[in-house]
């Protein structure tokens, strides 16, 4: 018995220097303490929503902004587990919240965890960056309430009701001594939802901005996926072609790419590890880059498009006027760059490469119409430059 007391308090201790190490340093966790930590919270919480929804258990995630700068999300998943650790004593709820970290370790066989913020670190954090922060759990017909003051327990988790429905909530008030402001932009966060909701298809996430009169709200669904997320990109442009192209493959390293050619000379390639926007690109990016040259070229040759004596088509030439949405899941994401938005995983590259050459290389057979059009648009490109 007293070797269990012992070591509870040893646990407690380092709970509490731990998430006082995030209070000392926010920066180190949430990147920084202007607006951009700021809304780094909200997206660290419901990170763990999108990764319910991943494992297949959560269809709806609605976020409220309420008046006071208090974020409300909801979702309608399983609950986070509410059962005792025999040895901590302490709920796996108080766990998730408490211990830095601690969020991958309860995710069982439901697979990995896939979603994450840029340094993926938790609902802990949240907590410790928060004035206050409230959870309410529904699951095991009944409600469970716990709540922290800047990341310390003060309600440890108790059962408040019963309810046949499943679902977690949690209410914060981030620490207005730690961030530079409290004040959420809206369309910053509907932005980020939207994209969100692209990423996943078929999970519905809605916003609601109650700190003023009219509220705004917002609700996004695409069963397209990545397909909506071209199409939207592409709304005001003309295209080359109706409908983007979807590749898709599962396995070690699922990947999702959609693109559609259009008629501007830019080119904009967006890609995705994990639902984080990896704005400086890297190996994913490097492989789709790879077999959009290699597959139009093989093409352009094979179907004498480009003669025998002529150059091959260069990569830019080839990119002029697309638009692209690229999105893998990788395990251990290694990020580089200045801002570490950059994927360095080499073994990506070969991944994305292989199964665009060879998706692409069945399409482009299937639809000639569209090979044709897209390699017009290269061709001259090429003769332009
Ligand atoms: C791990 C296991 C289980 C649920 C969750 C995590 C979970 C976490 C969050 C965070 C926000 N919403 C969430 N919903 C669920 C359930 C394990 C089981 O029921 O067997």
């Amino acid at each position: 018995m007293e070797k269990y007391e012992h070591e509870y308090k040893a646990e407690q201790i380092q709970v509490l220097e731990g998430l006082e190490a995030v209070r000392k340093r926010p920066g180190m966790y949430i990147g920084s303490v202007s607006i951009r930590g700021l809304h780094h919270l909200v997206y660290e919480i419901v990170d763990n929503c999108v990764d319910e929804a991943l494992a297949g258990y959560c269809t709806h995630i609605h976020i409220t902004i309420e008046p006071g700068n208090i974020i409300c999300v909801e979702d309608d998943g399983r609950g986070i587990p509410v059962d005792i650790h025999p040895k901590t004593k302490i709920s796996a709820a108080e766990t998730v919240y408490t211990v830095l970290h601690a969020g991958g370790k309860f995710g069982g066989d439901s697979g990995y965890k896939v979603s994450g913020g840029l340094h993926g670190v938790g609902a802990s954090v949240v907590n410790a960056l928060s004035t206050w922060t409230e959870v309410t759990i529904q699951r095991d017909g009944g409600i469970f309430y716990m709540k922290f003051e800047k990341g310390k327990t003060v309600q440890p988790l108790k059962r408040i009701g019963n309810s046949n429905k499943t679902g977690t909530k949690v209410r914060f008030l981030a620490d207005d001594t730690i961030f530079e402001t409290l004040e959420y932009d809206y369309e910053t966060l509907e932005d980020r939802f939207r994209e969100m909701a692209f990423l996943t298809k078929g999970l519905k996430i809605s916003i609601e901005d109650l700190r003023e009169d009219p509220k705004k709200q917002a609700e996004f669904c695409f069963e397209g996926g990545l397909v909506s997320f071209v199409e939207f990109l592409n709304k005001n442009k003309e295209k080359l072609h109706k409908e983007p192209i979807y590749i898709e493959k599962d396995g070690e390293v699922p990947v999702e790419i959609a693109f559609q050619y259009t008629t501007a000379y830019s080119e904009n390639i967006y890609t995705f590890v994990n639902n984080i926007n990896t704005i400086e690109g890297g190996t994913h990016l490097e492989g789709f880059k790879r077999a959009l040259t290699k597959t139009f070229n093989d093409y352009a040759r094979s179907h004498n498009l480009i003669k025998e004596k002529d150059a091959n088509l260069q990569g830019e030439d080839i990119r002029e006027g697309i638009t692209a949405v690229v999105s893998v899941k990788v395990k251990e994401p290694q990020f580089e760059g200045q801002t570490k938005t950059k994927l360095g995983n080499s073994n990506v590259t070969g991944i994305v490469q292989s199964m665009v050459n060879e998706a692409l290389g069945n399409f482009l057979e299937e639809n000639p119409t569209v090979a044709k059009a897209i390699l017009e648009k290269c061709i001259s490109a090429s003769r332009a430059r």
